[in-house]
């Protein structure tokens, strides 16, 4: 068989993602409102910034504007970790980085399954969020006991899925029949059963434990338990979701509004308390409730260098400090205060985040480079070469997610009784395990990115020098 007689994994993550919302939209309506709102604020955003518009349509990105960009899972078992890698894999999506939620209180370390280079990222950015359950983080021991016991009974993969990721590792691809077949079995994996695998009684021990464990391990599967627009304007979103009857939790995680936005911003709606059916026992009870599918939306900036990064996290934990949310989110200005005002010490223009090497960009070389270019005797400095007007510097976009912002996004969905302390924490080597696989580091895929493109403007520019 040969190569193009396979659909391209980019095209068949398309097909996935395009499924997973059908299929989102259909299960929690109040998504389907969200998605509503966030396509009109984006109409809205781009009709009053033209040069905004101009800039999407430039990068080939108008077509994909509100789609989604992500999504989230939680998983029970490694063995449910190694297979999901391969299924993601199918479709061009491969673990990067590693997050720890232990520390936040959330029994669970995570990666994210994406595109990575920049083609496979313009064609569909799809990516999704994954966490494992840390049952060793499970205190009573009789109850981690059980939940083991639980998790080793399911299987969250068709056999048809299985199989068909095995004819796609094996022939280095799926045909058109394969990958149409593959998308409808692996969106069983995600779907939502509104029947527990397990009594009331047992649902509420481990629902004691914490929230997240009863969420992972009741249930057949991995529901998806949200999907996220790219928004254009988060603050407008936020502002108008309670005007659309949807509740969002009470902060924007992440930066403060700013003129050139860094990293992520990111808010959600509370989850939805759904009917579920429990297995019967001796009380006779079987009709209960969950709460675990939201929506959220999320807004990109540049992608911060472990300087700028360090600067960003110094300068939250002070604002997480000085203001702690209350549950209620009454106090929920006074935190947008402190973040504005504290965040003033983050350069907002991106000639300084270049110069003092604070974030990452993408340097293409100009029409009036090339014309020096012919001329010879360019400077070797990447600084004076922008300031000339011969290099162009362009932010290279966050691809990526933030432990303390996720772990607020989890938190606004498990209430205050979510609070705990682990005293366990980063366990990388034991993630890698369970996943067959090394994560790739994000801070170095941004770092390749950057040097590559200047490699290239210099070779454009004749000039030999090594970049550092
Ligand atoms: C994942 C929460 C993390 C984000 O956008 O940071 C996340 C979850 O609730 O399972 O999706
Ligand atoms: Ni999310």
């Amino acid at each position: 068989m040969s190569a193009d007689a396979f659909v391209h994994p980019d095209e068949i993550r398309s097909m996935f993602s395009g499924a997973m919302s059908e299929m989102y939209r259909a299960e929690v309506p109040q998504y389907g409102t969200l998605m509503e709102l966030v396509s009109e604020v984006n109409q809205h955003k781009l009709t009053a910034d033209s040069a905004l518009a101009e800039s999407l349509a430039d990068r080939g990105e108008m077509e994909r504007i509100d789609l989604e960009r992500h999504g989230a899972i939680r998983l029970g078992k490694p063995e449910e970790l190694f297979n999901i890698r391969r299924l993601f894999a199918v479709m061009g999506m491969h673990p990067v980085g590693y997050y720890d939620l232990s520390v936040a209180g959330v029994p669970v370390h995570s990666t994210a399954f994406r595109p990575i280079d920049d083609a496979a990222l313009k064609r569909n950015p799809f990516r999704v969020f994954t966490s494992l359950l840390r049952l060793e983080l499970i205190e009573d021991k009789e109850l981690r006991d059980q939940a083991e016991q639980i998790l080793a009974q399911r299987e969250i993969f068709t056999a048809n899925a299985i199989k068909l990721i095995s004819v796609a590792e094996d022939n280095g691809g799926l045909t058109r029949d394969q990958a149409a077949q593959f998308v409808a079995e692996a969106l069983e994996t995600f779907r939502w059963h509104s029947s527990a695998t397990v009594s009331l009684e047992t649902y509420n021990k481990l629902h004691d434990a914490h929230r997240l464990i009863a969420d992972v391990v009741c249930f057949k599967g991995p529901h998806i338990n949200h999907l996220t627009p790219r928004t254009l304007d988060i603050d407008a979103v936020q502002r108008e979701m309670p005007k659309r009857g949807i509740s969002p939790k009470a902060v924007v995680e992440g930066p403060p509004t700013r003129n050139c936005p860094i990293l992520l911003r990111q808010t959600s709606f509370k989850a939805l308390e759904e009917r579920v059916e429990f297995a019967g026992d001796h009380s006779g009870e079987t009709v209960g409730t969950h709460t675990a599918r939201f929506g959220e939306i999320e807004q990109r900036g540049i992608a911060l260098t472990s300087e700028g990064r360090k600067l960003y996290d110094t300068l939250l934990s002070s604002v997480r400090h000085a203001v702690q949310i209350n549950a209620d989110g009454s106090n929920a200005c006074d935190y947008d205060t402190e973040l504005t005002e504290r965040f003033k010490a983050f350069p907002d223009d991106y000639e300084t985040l270049r110069v003092e090497k604070l974030a990452f960009f993408r340097y293409r070389v100009t029409d009036a480079g090339l014309a020096a270019a012919q001329k010879g005797g360019l400077s070797t400095s990447v600084d004076e070469l922008v300031d000339q007007g011969y290099l162009r510097a362009e932010p290279i976009i966050y691809e990526d997610f933030l432990p303390v912002s996720a772990a607020g996004i989890f938190q606004s969905n498990l209430g205050s009784d979510g609070q705990k302390n682990y005293s366990e924490h980063a366990n990388q080597d034991v993630f890698e395990k369970c996943l067959g696989a090394k994560v790739a580091n994000e801070l170095s895929l941004y770092a390749e990115l950057e040097a590559a493109s200047l490699e290239a403007s210099y070779q454009a520019l004749g000039i030999r020098k090594q970049v550092a």
